[in-house]
């Protein structure tokens, strides 16, 4: 099969039959592998490849006959009425969702060693960012069965995505912690394998160079996630359990869970088969744009256009200014968080014809512009949010767009880089990511009634950002906004410099005024009342610099750590009523 696709250089240094035997096995010990794990074996994908190269060395747009317009969406505003009817419709349909993280990647922009979802989301309570996911959809299990008195039991299916790079700490992660309180049967862990590598415009595939019995492999890209699920066979049985929706989401963004309930929702009463959420998006932010393309042969569908992609497709078709703000301060293509809620039978149906593959696409670094030789291997890859791509015109594709306050603050980006983004676009970093947290929270129980203390301004690793007071609360405490509101219960205040950690489902605040540090734990039996005034010396903010190789790198990258010098922590235990009146 190898060498009918052209791979004869793969066995040209091959010694005599008895030379390396073992070697040669285990060659073909990968070959297999790599044959099973991509939709119509390897030799598709060098067929696939062989195409891709030369419309690559063409200059061939991928785009070429279609122009881009700016597609109409839903777009959400925090805590009005229909924001609020949508996440009570999106919470009752979570019992029959599944959720599936895509965590294979290996964070090379952020240079953190350890894997993302090990990061702390925020480090005041340091939870993880996968204990909050875990926590969140068993917050979301447990209420959406609350709502439908048919004595619901279901737990919701939760898939990680994983890689040769990040499978094995994944799993150490989930284990060491007990699955964060997730059934174990719940999880399913499914890892993406690599692609081989391509040497060069007729598809050659690249020999490793250290060993020349392995053929170098790379990263696929996170579109492996559709034929991944295609071929575990959970679709079905989710189907066969009655669910009815797939969500997909990044590995770091803290923010996400505030706005799965109201999307859901979205789908649900619109119908989407496909719902993409997005934020607005500053000009040249590298996230993809929300787009309506449109063929001259009168083919439409909305798709994200990739952030490198966007501004040529724009300056080709007649936009000079190419990918730029618009009189509001943004780009009016919507951003593309990448968090995509898919209909389930609409999805195994189109699964059934694709087998999971997606659209791919290739991008060798050339050696000069003859486009004959690249400066290093390079191999076909492919993104999730293409799924639409195959899609017949009659499928119901939207998107969704929120405050990015409230739904969007990856953590992507390294400290130097970071602090190289022009003035006014995200950071997207560990700083910002954080701060992030605080900032919605605040403005959440602001929206809620609370008197929030405003931000002062700080600069951490070269990037200047607001700090809000620290408020945390677990998902069990504020799912949705109603429960935020009905945990208010007086006239609170907060002021700048304090923090706040409410881990528990029944912490009522009636009339707290803090200036300090308060942390409220108790189990979900308890009610427990909190009133008066905490005073207290709280935690203050220290500087770090990311190159103080003393300081964990967890607390590096984001340049700041607190110094916990006075605080207040209360811890309910037992069942019942309690209150606290400071
Ligand atoms: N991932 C995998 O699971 N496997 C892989 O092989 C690669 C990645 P990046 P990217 O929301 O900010 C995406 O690298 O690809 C996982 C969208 O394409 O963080 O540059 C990885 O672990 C873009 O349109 O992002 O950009 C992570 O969880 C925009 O939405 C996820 O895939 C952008 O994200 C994304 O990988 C964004």
């Amino acid at each position: 099969m190898l060498l009918n696709e052209g791979q004869m250089h793969l066995f040209e240094h091959w010694p005599e039959p008895g030379v390396d035997d073992d070697k040669k096995k285990s060659f073909f010990d990968q070959v297999r592998r790599l044959n099973s794990s991509y939709p119509g074996g390897l030799v598709s994908y060098i067929q696939n490849a062989r195409k891709l190269l030369a419309d690559s060395k063409a200059g061939k747009n991928p785009y070429d006959g279609f122009t881009p317009s700016v597609p109409s969406g839903e777009v959400l505003t925090f805590g009005d009425d229909n924001f609020v009817s949508l996440e009570a419709a999106g919470v009752k349909e979570a019992r029959n969702a599944a959720f599936v993280l895509v965590a294979g990647g290996l964070g090379e922009r952020l240079g953190y060693k350890g894997i993302k979802v090990a990061l702390p989301r925020e480090t005041t309570t340091g939870k993880c960012f996968l204990q909050h996911y875990i926590e969140s959809i068993l917050s979301l299990q447990e209420a959406s069965c609350k709502m439908v008195d048919d004595g619901c039991h279901t737990k919701i299916p939760f898939v990680i995505m994983t890689s040769d790079d990040t499978n094995a700490l994944t799993i150490q992660l989930l284990e060491s912690n007990s699955y964060f309180g997730m059934e174990p049967s719940q999880v399913k862990i499914l890892k993406q394998e690599k692609v081989a590598c391509l040497a060069d415009n007729d598809a050659r595939l690249a020999l490793d160079p250290n060993d020349k019995y392995r053929i170098q492999t790379k990263p696929h890209g996170h579109g492996d996630v559709h034929s991944l699920l295609y071929s575990s066979g959970l679709l079905e049985q989710w189907k066969s359990e009655g669910r009815k929706w797939v969500l997909f989401f990044q590995d770091t963004n803290g923010l996400l869970f505030n706005a799965i309930p109201s999307a859901l929702g979205v789908s649900a009463i619109k119908g989407y088969n496909v719902n993409s959420l997005a934020v607005p998006r500053k000009a040249k932010e590298a996230i993809g744009g929300i787009t309506k393309l449109t063929h001259v042969d009168g083919r439409t569908m909305v798709i994200n256009v990739e952030y490198n992609q966007l501004d040529p497709l724009l300056r080709a078709t007649g936009h000079p200014d190419g990918d730029a703000n618009c009189e509001t301060g943004y780009s009016p293509y919507p951003g593309n968080i990448n968090q995509l809620i898919l209909e389930l039978g609409p999805y195994i149906e189109e699964l059934k014809k694709t087998h999971g593959g997606i659209s791919e696409f290739v991008n060798p670094k050339y050696t000069d512009s003859t486009k004959m030789t690249f400066k290093s291997s390079t191999r076909l890859e492919c993104m999730m949010q293409d799924y639409p791509k195959t899609l017949p015109p009659s499928a119901k594709v939207g998107f969704t767009v929120m405050d990015t306050w409230l739904a969007y603050a990856p953590v992507k980006n390294n400290p130097e880089d970071a602090a190289k983004v022009p003035k006014g676009n995200p950071y997207h970093s560990a700083t910002s990511g954080e701060m992030a947290i605080y900032r919605a929270n605040s403005l959440i129980l602001r929206k809620a009634g609370a008197q929030i203390a405003d931000p002062v301004v700080d600069t951490f690793n070269g990037q200047e950002v607001e700090v809000w007071p620290r408020i945390t609360w677990s998902p069990r405490w504020g799912l949705i906004f109603r429960n935020v509101k009905e945990k208010l219960r007086g006239d609170s205040s907060i002021s700048q410099r304090s923090a706040l950690a409410i881990n528990g489902r029944n912490i009522f605040l009636e009339g707290l005024s803090l200036d300090g540090t308060l942390i409220v734990n108790s189990v979900d039996e308890a009610e427990v009342k909190i009133t008066g005034h905490v005073q207290n010396k709280g935690w203050t903010i220290q500087h770090v610099d990311y190159k103080d190789t003393s300081e964990k790198e967890e607390i590096r990258i984001r340049g700041f750590k607190f110094e916990k010098v006075e605080q207040l922590e209360v811890n309910y235990t037992e069942p019942g009523k309690h209150s606290l009146s400071a």
